[in-house]
């Protein structure tokens, strides 16, 4: 006996414990190294139990090293204890279905339609040229679609092959200008409006859809004339083309106009593009809505949205737009 003291086994049970606790693999193994150690009937409990046996002047001594074996034990138990914690924190979160930590799947954003950016940017050029946006059905009358236009009974437009009929009385519109004629007959001259939406025309092939969209556009005033006409669809078509351009006004036929052009735009490289139609409005509309085509005058211009999409956007097949092909759409 080195020290001259009874040798207590607190020494060896603590290397032993250490041991356990190093290999212990989680917080439940733990509790059982701590409770086979520290317990009520653990190994260094009995330790200090069994101090009654020995001469009373070591007891001090000897009680004294083992509870320092105890608490050295405390300690490195609580420090694995931590260490676990952790590691079953982690093991949850890999195991668990959610894991919360990782950040959130996006939807992805939707894009605008490319025919309802061009629908807007064109509305947006004319009202800020002070036009007002006008809205209407797309079933309408004979009268409305076609008689208030100055498009007679006889005419080719009223055609089965063009037109679609609902019934005897009800069609789709094959333009907006039933919108500009109800917009006269509530609200009279002077009148600037923007008629935009769909219209429908017995037509299938690479350049014509059955639905397409169009914008219209009606001024009617005191001394309109072919030259507000021409400033203003220079002015419209500059803006749109964000540049200033050519422009070639060639004779034309529309009932509702007399007279009437089809404007071109000379593209940047070199040719002539039919963009859009126009005229004076006919003093046969005028009269129809009771406005005195003595009194006033009027310029419309009519274009198609498709057409103008395609030309900015230098798409060349017309179905891309009907198809909702995601990865032609996410473009824009
Ligand atoms: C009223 C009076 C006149 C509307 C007009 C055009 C010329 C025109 C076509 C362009 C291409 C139709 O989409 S398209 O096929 N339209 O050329 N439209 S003047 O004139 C009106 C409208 C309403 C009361």
């Amino acid at each position: 006996m080195p020290n001259g003291y009874h040798q207590h086994n607190g020494k060896n049970l603590l290397q032993q414990a250490e041991l356990a606790v190093e290999s212990a693999i989680d917080i439940n193994d733990l509790d059982q190294i701590r409770v086979k150690y520290l317990g009520k009937k653990g190994a260094l409990t009995l330790e200090l139990k069994n101090l009654s046996k020995l001469p009373i002047e070591e007891r001090p001594i000897v009680g004294e090293q083992i509870n320092k074996c105890k608490k050295k034990l405390l300690d490195i138990i609580s420090s694995k204890k931590i260490i676990l914690e952790k590691v079953e924190i982690e093991n949850k979160i890999k195991g668990s279905e959610v894991d919360v930590t990782l950040p959130g799947r996006s939807w992805g954003l939707g894009t605008i339609h490319p025919i309802t950016r061009t629908l807007r940017r064109i509305s947006s050029i004319f009202e800020q040229a002070g036009y007002k946006i006008e809205t209407g059905p797309e079933i309408e009358t004979e009268y409305y679609n076609f008689t208030a236009l100055n498009i007679g009974d006889d005419h080719p437009a009223r055609n089965m092959h063009d037109t679609f009929y609902i019934d005897a009385k009800a069609l789709l519109r094959t333009h907006t200008s039933p919108v500009q004629i109800r917009s006269l007959e509530n609200h009279g001259a002077p009148i600037k409006i923007v008629a935009p939406g769909r219209v429908y025309r017995c037509d299938s092939d690479l350049t014509h859809t059955p639905m397409f969209n169009q914008i219209e556009v009606l001024k009617i005033d005191k001394n309109i004339n072919f030259s507000n006409l021409k400033s203003f669809i220079f002015q419209f078509l500059s803006s749109f083309f964000e540049r200033e351009v050519e422009l070639r006004f060639r004779p034309s036929y529309f009932p509702f106009t007399e007279p009437s052009a089809e404007v071109d735009v000379l593209s940047e490289s070199g040719k002539w593009l039919e963009i859009l139609g126009c005229g004076m409005v006919h003093p046969n509309v005028l009269k129809n809505v009771n406005i005195d085509p003595e009194n006033y005058t009027g310029f419309a211009l009519g274009l198609g949205v498709e057409r103008l999409a395609m030309l900015r956007y230098g798409i060349s097949d017309l179905r891309l737009f009907f198809e909702n092909n995601i990865d032609f759409l996410k473009q824009f």
